[in-house]
């Protein structure tokens, strides 16, 4: 009896704290959801280098979809954070990389070449 008292009590709480939890927390849960969507920029892209230009810090990808960014593969040009990223690659390297909108230019923030 003891023990079918606290499994009764167990299911009141949690069938009423989501509930209470999701009214009192709608900033907090959609700050949480840009969370999750900064890690799931952590996940690489593949793509194909079609062309580097240094001196604008700037490289032209053909790019598998991009999920964190809800873009579809294509070919285009892109930023990147760090100019040091473009010493790594060359025309027709194939990269994996990660891409964030930053200032509202989709940037590379991290790549690396594909094995
Ligand atoms: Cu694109």
């Amino acid at each position: 009896m003891k023990a079918f008292a606290k499994l009764g009590l167990a299911i009141l709480i949690a069938g009423t704290a989501p509930l209470a939890s999701s009214q009192d927390q709608q900033h907090a849960g959609h700050g949480a959801h840009d969370a999750a969507a900064t890690s799931a920029a952590a996940a690489l892209t593949e793509g194909e280098v079609k062309k580097v230009d240094k001196e604008a810090g700037k490289i032209t990808l053909r790019h598998g979809e991009i999920r964190n960014l809800n873009m579809a593969a294509m070919t285009m040009v892109l930023r990147v954070q760090d100019a040091a990223i473009l010493e790594q690659v060359q025309v027709g390297d194939k990269v994996k990389f990660a891409a964030e909108r930053l200032n509202g230019a989709v940037t590379i923030v991290q790549m690396q070449k594909a094995e």
